[in-house]
């Protein structure tokens, strides 16, 4: 029998944590006396760090020097931590857990494929750190999502060729990576948006464990 990976998305996918990240950019952005919409925010998911900020001072019309690139970078995640220090089980998206059983019943390899730096300290906050086999994170990538390296890092991390991993994602970006990794791809959320993914559902509570069991064979 074929082995087969799963890989998943943080942001948008295990847990909603877009949202504190559009509070810790739009204070931002109010500090230095401009709007940010949560509008806006959608084009910040499954983005890096930095080309978040870049995207946000294009947005403010705004240069900054290195030096305050690099503060403003540190100020805004210092922000968002705050948020996440308060996070708990209770913030898993639904039926996360139910899918992640399911997989570790069957000593499936499961990692995570996340843009974010943060994602070790969040799945420790919400209690999911044991569902993972291998994390690969913003830490450990040097090409930002379309570009399929984080997910090609965590198929090898967990010994699964690339064409046998299920890539779970949030973002339009994600599954563009997924794709370009020649993985099944997907797509957690609005079907229209995510129009590229091999498959679509609007959260786990639609997908089934007939579907899952066919993921396998
Ligand atoms: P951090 P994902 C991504 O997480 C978020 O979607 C994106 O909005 C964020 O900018 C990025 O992580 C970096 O996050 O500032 O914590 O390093 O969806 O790839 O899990
Ligand atoms: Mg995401």
């Amino acid at each position: 029998m074929k082995i087969t990976g799963f890989i998943f998305d943080l942001d948008g996918v295990i847990v909603d944590t877009a949202k504190y990240h559009y509070l810790a950019w739009r204070n931002l952005a109010n500090d230095l006396g401009f709007e940010f919409t949560e509008t806006q925010n959608e084009l910040f998911k499954g983005v890096s760090r930095k080309r978040c900020l870049e995207i946000l001072l294009d947005i403010g019309k705004i240069d900054a020097s290195q030096a305050q690139f690099d503060r403003w970078m540190v100020e805004k995640n210092e922000d968002y931590l705050k948020y996440i220090e308060k996070m708990n089980a209770s913030e898993i998206l639904p039926d996360v857990i139910r899918v992640l059983e399911f997989l570790k019943e069957r000593n499936i390899p499961v990692a995570l494929g996340s843009a974010s730096k943060n994602a070790r300290p969040i799945l420790e906050k919400v209690e999911l750190l044991r569902y993972f086999d291998d994390i690969v994170d913003g830490n450990n990538v040097t090409k930002a999502k379309p570009d399929p390296e984080v997910f090609l890092i965590a198929a090898d991390k967990l010994g699964v060729l690339p064409e046998n991993c299920v890539v779970f994602e949030d973002a339009v970006a994600g599954i563009q990576a997924a794709n370009a990794a020649r993985m099944i791809s997907i797509g957690i959320g609005d079907k229209n948006i995510l129009n590229e993914a091999n498959y679509n559902f609007k959260g786990f509570t639609e997908m089934n464990e007939a579907f899952l069991k066919t993921l396998l064979k």
